[in-house]
């Protein structure tokens, strides 16, 4: 019984992998990446080397072939050190698994060996300056000349923009609305191919933000993944994954400022003890875990879902990417406050998790788009 809910032997030892991963590559320099806005490509490729570049890829085109619950425990773990790191770590993925589970033959023998090691880098590329939630409006135009594609669009807000070498980008090859939408794969030093400047961001300082341009790049017909016309159901089944693994980057975040948080307010004294002698700390505490744990139940519960591929995966995402985004801030918030002024300095981890953590709520679809997929169906129900 208690199997049903809990961990296996087998998923905790991934997680343990993925914690000392962590402990030994990323939770002392991240930090500094913060502050000094550095990208950490070996770090990321180090990941790689333990499968976490293709955590869903199947076995036979070279990922680890795990479920999505696997994969938000690497992710929670992650962002134990960084959730800006495990976050990029994590799109890379999703692209990763699009190519695999809707890509010909061609496509994945061309991209996925060099993607599940992470000599190439991939971004995901739906938004752009006019069409953030309403994605199905994207105006990107890829127009058919032979055996190419001429691709002309500007993609806005795209993660490894200007670093990445693979763009997996949904562009219209047909008509207005969803149906009109297919997905492509370009590579970054295809002629026409350029780059904003990289954006100046709140927080997720470990990776590069920028938008891609694209000019009448010729892509061949063969770098299509899926059928014409399938691109935005693809983009939607990636994000049903991207978002549990968003929600786990918060799930992460969020445990490590609670355990900051006990570190710190039992050491801290006022009022000649410890601040964790007052009731309004422990109710504070006990609030934060209660709630961090009921997210991560959902969260999990929901990646269950999204392996077993049951009808009701995407409300259940949408509801666990909501609840664990927001409760991740929220508990993280109430770090900041039991550090008091310390808890606002760049000396001590907070503040980072605090602005890292803001962004879950609005990308992957913002929390306003989430309620929207739940409300929906439940209506229609
Ligand atoms: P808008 O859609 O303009 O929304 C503005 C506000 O209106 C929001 O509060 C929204 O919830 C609300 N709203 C809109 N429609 C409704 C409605 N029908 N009902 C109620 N409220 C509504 N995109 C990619 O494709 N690839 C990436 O790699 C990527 N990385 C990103 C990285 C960063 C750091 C950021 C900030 C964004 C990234 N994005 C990426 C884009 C992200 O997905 C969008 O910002 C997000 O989907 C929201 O779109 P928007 O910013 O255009 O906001
Ligand atoms: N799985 C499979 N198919 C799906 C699907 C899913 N999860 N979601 C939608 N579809 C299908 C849907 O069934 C429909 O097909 P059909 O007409 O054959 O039934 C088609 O796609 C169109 O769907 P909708 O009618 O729901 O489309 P609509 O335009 O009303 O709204 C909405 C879709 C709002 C849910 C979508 O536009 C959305 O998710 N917006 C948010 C955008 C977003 O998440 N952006 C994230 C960018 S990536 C990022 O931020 C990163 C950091 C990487």
């Amino acid at each position: 019984m208690t199997h049903q809910f809990d961990l296996t032997d087998d998923q905790r030892q991934i997680q343990a992998m993925a914690q000392k991963f962590t402990a030994d590559a990323i939770t002392r320099q991240a930090a500094e990446w913060d502050e000094k806005h550095i990208f950490p490509r070996d770090t990321i490729k180090a990941a790689a080397e333990l499968g976490f570049a293709a955590i869903y890829v199947s076995e036979e085109s070279g990922g680890i072939g795990l479920g999505r619950l696997e994969s938000a425990l690497i992710f929670e773990a992650m962002a134990y050190g960084c959730p800006s790191t495990s976050a990029f770590i994590s799109i890379h993925n999703m692209a990763a698994w699009m190519i695999d589970r809707f890509g010909a033959p061609a496509v994945k023998d061309k991209y996925l060996p060099s993607l599940v090691t992470m000599d190439r880098l991939a971004s995901y590329c739906l938004t752009e300056p006019g069409s953030g939630s309403d994605a199905a409006a994207l105006k990107t135009r890829a127009v058919r000349d032979g055996d190419h594609y001429i691709v002309t669009g500007t993609k806005q807000f795209i993660s490894g923009g200007g670093e990445n070498d693979l763009y997996l980008t949904m562009v219209r090859t047909g008509e207005d609305g969803p149906k009109g939408i297919s997905c492509l794969a370009i590579e970054k030093d295809m002629a026409g191919v350029s780059f904003g400047a990289q954006e100046r961001k709140l927080g997720w300082h470990s990776q590069p933000t920028a938008q891609v341009i694209l000019d009448n790049v010729r892509v061949p017909v063969e770098n299509l993944v899926g059928a014409e016309g399938e691109g935005f159901r693809i983009a939607m089944m990636g994000l049903d994954g991207g978002r549990l693994n968003i929600g786990a980057c918060s799930l992460g975040g969020a445990q490590r400022c609670l355990d900051e948080a006990v570190r710190y307010t039992k050491e801290r004294q006022q009022f000649g003890k410890a601040i964790a002698d007052f009731q309004n700390t422990q109710f504070t505490l006990a609030d934060m875990a209660t709630e961090l744990e009921a997210a991560r139940a959902l969260l999990y519960l929901a990646a269950a879902k999204v392996t077993a591929g049951t009808p009701d995966k995407t409300r259940f995402a949408a509801m666990a990417k909501r609840l664990a985004t927001d409760t991740g801030s929220a508990v993280v918030d109430r770090a900041l406050q039991l550090h008091g002024g310390y808890g606002y300095l760049m000396d001590y981890p907070i503040e980072r998790f605090w602005r890292d953590l803001r962004v879950h709520s609005i990308l992957e679809g913002t929390n306003q788009v989430m309620r929207m997929i739940v409300g929906r169906e439940l209506v229609r129900e």
